[in-house]
């Protein structure tokens, strides 16, 4: 049996120019995982806590080395490793150790079993996830291509206008992907003006202006243009906690997008607590919408039992970092499927380019992942490693 001799971490940038952690665990035999972490700017306030990383450094130096050197690597280890984390933690939101630092070594574990299993990480992540029986499918892409909100200073109150190919094959939705993004790119430079074609967060064009539906007029030409007319499908994450616009407002509008767009998925379109407003959407959209948690559920079952209560949403969101172990991840996701909710994996607005999220995504079988635009190398990467796996299984 291998087991860990080695456990560091160092800062290193991500996409904002912002430190993160880097995790590297080394095993007995002498192989060697290293994760990176990412973080988010439009964070809800019931995730796990995000510690400063070289308050991180501290914490593995003293707390987290002398207590996890030794144990066992396997892939079956996981959820024992998770364990000792949230014991060593003792707080309900990682407020100790940190999600960030946690989730480092979480999936750092993840990899290094997965290496020593001697299988591509999704794989392992789909045996720690007991998702093995179910054959590997790929998600649908959530693609942004406009940014506003947090992730842009372009006036717009909407944080992510999506693209989302009813394809599920990476090598038949990329291409697509691309072509929309470059008739976009041109359809923006001509009517908006050269300042609409810089880039936001998460590689999605910043076109200026306070009309919440234009972004979609564009997105629905250049999708025309681009001859995928019928076979690419809209989203809107609202981030609704950063919006200044009352409940009606806001439903409206969402009633009009849908009313003139093919928007087929609404994440956060109310506050991070107002599981009644989210119900409220759901009564009006769920039907034929899915009405997606992020800010709201946090990747936490807690909060997802609420949200089950409350008749809040139909989907949700996944993202690690929320929660800060990859054991919480699948618990999460495990409690969506029992709900009968769609699960979609996210990145996060600040980035590394780390790809691993692309395997997870993958793992669980989500039904999509979002993975920003096909713009700025830490998003590229999610790109590449899903043509990668691609190849891997056929
Ligand atoms: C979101 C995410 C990712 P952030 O709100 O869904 O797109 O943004 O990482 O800033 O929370
Ligand atoms: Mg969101």
């Amino acid at each position: 049996m291998s087991h860990v001799v080695t456990l560091s971490a160092k800062k290193i940038l991500d996409s904002r120019g912002e430190w993160t952690i880097e995790c590297t665990m080394t095993s007995s035999d002498g192989v060697m995982a290293t994760v990176s972490v990412p973080q988010g700017k439009s964070r809800g306030s019931f995730e796990a806590v995000s510690i400063e990383p070289d308050k991180a450094m501290g914490i593995f130096k003293g707390i987290i080395e002398p207590a996890l050197t030794g144990g066992e690597i396997a892939l079956g280890g996981q959820a024992e490793i998770d364990k000792k984390l949230i014991a060593l933690d003792g707080t309900p939101n990682k407020a100790k150790l940190g999600g960030n630092t946690t989730l480092a070594i979480s999936l750092a574990y993840a990899r290094l079993a997965s290496h020593l299993a001697r299988v591509p990480l999704w794989q392992g992540l789909k045996k720690i996830g007991q998702n093995e029986d179910a054959p590997l499918a790929f998600p649908r892409l959530f693609v942004n291509m406009v940014n506003g909100g947090v992730h842009a200073g372009s006036g717009l109150a909407f944080q992510e206008y999506l693209a989302i190919p009813v394809a599920n094959r990476p090598s038949e939705a990329i291409p697509q992907v691309l072509a929309v993004y470059q008739k976009l790119k041109a359809i923006l430079l001509e009517r908006k003006g050269a300042g609409a074609i810089n880039v936001g967060d998460e590689g999605g064009f910043t076109p200026q202006g306070e009309d919440e539906e234009e972004p979609f007029t564009f997105m629905k030409e250049a999708v025309v243009q681009a001859g995928f007319a019928d076979q690419i499908e809209f989203g809107l994450d609202a981030a609704a906690s950063q919006v200044n616009l009352l409940p009606h407002e806001l439903l409206s509008l969402y009633t009009s997008i849908k009313e003139h767009f093919p928007c087929i998925y609404l994440e956060d379109p109310y506050g991070e607590n107002d599981f009644a407003h989210f119900a409220t959407v759901m009564k009006h959209m769920g039907h034929n919408t899915l009405i997606a948690g992020d800010d709201l559920t946090v990747t936490s079952v807690a909060r997802m039992e609420e949200a089950q209560k409350q008749g809040s949403i139909n989907a949700m969101v996944i993202k690690p970092n929320q929660i800060g172990t990859m054991t919480e991840t699948f618990d999460a996701v495990r409690k969506a499927r029992e709900f009968g909710w769609r699960v979609v994996v996210s990145h996060r607005s600040g980035e590394t380019n780390d790809d691993w999220v692309s395997d997870l995504a993958c793992a669980v079988n989500a039904d999509g992942f979002k993975l920003g635009a096909p713009a700025r190398g830490e998003r590229i990467t999610k790109y590449n490693r899903l043509l990668a796996i691609e190849r891997e299984v056929t």
